[in-house]
């Protein structure tokens, strides 16, 4: 079994995480051909994003599948929280994570470089932002984690989802204002992830690679 991806991309990222809070490793490996657009990797997934998992040659896509995997095969520590509706309320911020918050990190990368900035572009999605944190308010769980005291798969899409936030938006843009510094759920869930031994080092390493992508958007 191997992970397709480079650690910069936060589904990537998602990934590696929830599998190191499982105890299993995934080896991560440059897709075939060596990158997303490659004849080699496309053969392999027409979807040609990054991550897929490579399990003897059968190809797993998406990241949020590629963690049900990881769930379902490697079932010695769970993932998942025990009951039924902690379950539910830990796949469902992973979901609002990728419907609704993921969209607003592409919009807001080609809005980086001020020379090229659409300022309406910015004010609408700094709206949009701010309902959104609102969805996570009302769907997380028992805190202080998404779902009670341990950090489960909802945990590693916010979490990684939260630190691109933090360099792509919170940093850059003065409109877009940090939600893990305003004093509600979103601030005692941070507080969490960076009191946690699996889930803070994780996120300190990768920030910094998410940096090096900061600076292609830069020069776009
Ligand atoms: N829904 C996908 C999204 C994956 C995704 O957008 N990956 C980006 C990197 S962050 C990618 O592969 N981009 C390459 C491309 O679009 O060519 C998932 O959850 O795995």
């Amino acid at each position: 079994m191997k992970l397709y991806g480079a650690l910069a991309s936060p589904y990537v990222a998602r990934v590696l995480l929830f599998a190191k809070l499982k105890g299993v490793e995934v080896p991560l490996e440059s897709p075939p051909g060596g990158s997303p657009a490659s004849e080699d990797y496309r053969d392999f997934t027409p979807i040609g994003k990054i991550p897929s998992l490579d399990v003897g040659g059968i190809c797993i896509p998406e990241s949020e599948t590629i963690c049900e995997y990881i769930e379902d095969e490697f079932d010695e520590k769970s993932g998942l929280p025990a009951d039924n509706i902690g379950r539910a309320q830990s796949r469902t911020v992973s979901r609002i994570t990728d419907i609704y918050l993921s969209p607003i990190s592409s919009l807001l990368a080609r809005q980086v470089r001020p020379e090229k900035r659409d300022q309406a572009v910015v004010d609408e999605q700094a709206a949009a932002l701010t309902r959104i944190w609102g969805y996570y308010d009302h769907f997380m769980g028992d805190g202080p984690f998404a779902v009670g005291d341990e950090p489960t798969l909802g945990d590693c899409a916010l979490g990684t989802h939260m630190c691109m936030f933090k360099v792509l938006a919170f940093d850059t843009f003065d409109e877009v204002a940090d939600p893990t510094q305003q004093g509600g759920r979103l601030q005692t869930w941070w507080e969490a992830m960076q009191g946690h031994d699996i889930c803070k080092p994780f996120l300190d390493e990768y920030i910094p690679a998410f940096e090096k992508m900061m600076v292609y958007f830069r020069g776009k």
